[in-house]
Order: C-alpha cells, then structure tokens, then sequence
C-alpha cells in the first residue's frame, strides 16, 4: 500500500514538516510528536494541516498493525498520542461564525465500537462552527439513537462507525431512525474509518462525510436547505 499522505496538497509549502509529523505518530513518538505539533503550530503551520498529517500518522500505525508489526499496545498508545495532539489543535469557537446558530447534532459511536477520536474530532468542530452537540458517547444501541433523537428531536444525527463490526447495528440505528420517529425525521449523517459511498448507500443513511470537516459542511448545507424549505 502506498504511503503517501491522504489529505493536503501534495508540493505544499509545509509538506516536509507534515511528513515528519506523520512519521513521529506512526512511530509512536509521543513526546517528540506534540514537541513537533507546539512548534509547527508556533511555527504558523495550519492546525487542520498538523491534524491531516496525525490522521495520516494513525492510518500508518493501523497499517502496520495489519501486517503484524504492531500490537494492541501500539493502538492504545497511538490513541493517546492522537487525543494529545487533537487538544493542542482543537479549533477555539469562533463567535463571528457561530452567530446564526445552526442546529442540534444528536452523537455517538455505533454499538460494538469504542473508537471515539474521530467523532470527538468531528464534535468539537461542529461546536467551533456554533453547532450543538449532544453526545452519546461510544458503544452506543441502535435503540438508544431512536430514544434519544425522540427525545430531542435533533436537526441532524450523527453516526461515527469505525469498525466493520459496527456495520450491522449501524443499518438498524440508520433503519429505526428513518422508520420510527415523527416526520419529519432527522436526516441521518455517518462517517468513519470504514464508511464510503458504498457502504452508505448499503445502509441506506442520507449523507456520509469522508472527513470531519467536509461532515460539518454538510451539516450545514442540510439545516440551510430544510429552514429554507427547500
Ligand atoms: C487508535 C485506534 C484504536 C484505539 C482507539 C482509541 C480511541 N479512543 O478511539 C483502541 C486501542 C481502543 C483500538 C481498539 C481496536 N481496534 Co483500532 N484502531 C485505531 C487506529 C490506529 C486509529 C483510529 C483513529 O482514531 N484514527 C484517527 C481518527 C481521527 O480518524 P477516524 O476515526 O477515521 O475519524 C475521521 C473520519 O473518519 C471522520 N469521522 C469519524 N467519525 C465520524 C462521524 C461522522 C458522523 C462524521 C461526519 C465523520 C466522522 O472524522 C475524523 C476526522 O476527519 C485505527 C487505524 C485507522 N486506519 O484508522 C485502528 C483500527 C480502526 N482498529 C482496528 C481494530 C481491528 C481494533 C480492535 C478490534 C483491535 C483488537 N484486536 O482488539 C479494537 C476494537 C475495539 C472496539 N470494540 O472498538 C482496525 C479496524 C478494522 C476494521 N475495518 O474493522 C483498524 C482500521 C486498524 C487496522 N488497520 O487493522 N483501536
């Protein structure tokens, strides 16, 4: 498999910093890699640019646990090192932006799945971007996304799936939600190591995001076009 890094520009003025970063997670290089994040953010580097290149570093680790190299251990720790940096990187709210509120995003991890990085990413973006955000945290029932999107009666419900495991509950979650609340009900968005246009079209959500950033885009565009009736 390639090694190259999925997001940024390729030939970017910041692609040799980023590329040492990448390596520092992948190689679980705790202390240096927020050393390297401090100063890179110092630096001027772009907080979204620094969080790609640790996404990046993550993928690695997961590849290289694939092939045997890495253990559990390795996970656990990759976990910590991403949780670390994600708070050095979160983005602050912005009070320009976040005037219009937008809306409610209802939250969690699917049944089965602990994973809760990139769901915790994707919140605290939502939030910088004036969202609320209520989250359920992990290893979340497919009844307890109906209960609780009964309950509050969100804008939108988010679905983080990062195990192939969570597939199944994620189809029921998806199904109940469209199935068993009031119209209108709240469109459903899922994201997720292991969500791509395929497996979104197989259980049937309204919208997937590849990223956390493109997922708040298109949280936004969904509430726009509803207030608007459109
Ligand atoms: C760190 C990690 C762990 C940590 C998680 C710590 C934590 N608090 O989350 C721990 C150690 C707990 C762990 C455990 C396991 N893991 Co793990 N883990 C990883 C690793 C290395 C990184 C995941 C990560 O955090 N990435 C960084 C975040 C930011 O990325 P992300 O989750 O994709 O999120 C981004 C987008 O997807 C999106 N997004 C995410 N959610 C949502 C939701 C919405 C609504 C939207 C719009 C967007 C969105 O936004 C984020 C930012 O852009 C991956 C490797 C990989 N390639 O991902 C393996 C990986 C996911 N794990 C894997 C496995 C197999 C396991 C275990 C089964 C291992 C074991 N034998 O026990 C257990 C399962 C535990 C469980 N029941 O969930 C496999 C999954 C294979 C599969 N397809 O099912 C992977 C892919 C490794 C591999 N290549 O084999 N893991």
């Amino acid at each position: 498999m390639s090694e190259a890094p999925s997001g940024g520009t390729p030939g970017g003025p910041h692609d040799a910093a980023v590329e040492r970063l990448i390596a520092l997670v992948a190689d679980l290089k705790e202390e240096q890699c927020l050393a390297e994040v401090r100063a890179l953010l110092a630096g001027g580097v772009p907080p979204t640019v620094l969080l790609e290149g640790c996404i990046e570093g993550m993928r690695r680790v997961g590849m290289r646990f694939e092939q045997g190299e890495y253990f559990i251990a390795a996970l656990i720790m990759a976990g910590e090192i991403m949780r670390e940096a994600t708070e050095l990187l979160s983005p602050r709210p912005d009070p320009e932006r976040s005037r219009p509120v937008p809306g409610t995003i209802l939250l969690g991890t699917i049944q089965g799945d602990i994973h809760d990085l990139g769901k915790n990413l994707f919140a605290l973006l939502l939030q910088s971007n004036g969202f609320e955000v209520v989250d359920l945290g992990v290893d979340v029932p497919p009844q307890t996304f109906l209960a609780e999107a009964r309950r509050l009666r969100p804008h939108l419900v988010g679905i983080s799936c990062v195990l192939t495991l969570g597939l199944e509950h994620l189809q029921t979650a998806v199904e109940l939600l469209h199935t068993q609340l009031p119209e209108p009900c709240p469109p459903v968005i899922i994201g997720g190591a292991c969500i791509d246009e395929q497996i979104s079209r197989f259980v049937q959500a309204d919208h997937w995001a590849r990223d956390a950033a493109e997922g708040v885009r298109t949280c936004r565009r969904v509430i726009e076009k509803r207030k608007s009736g459109l």
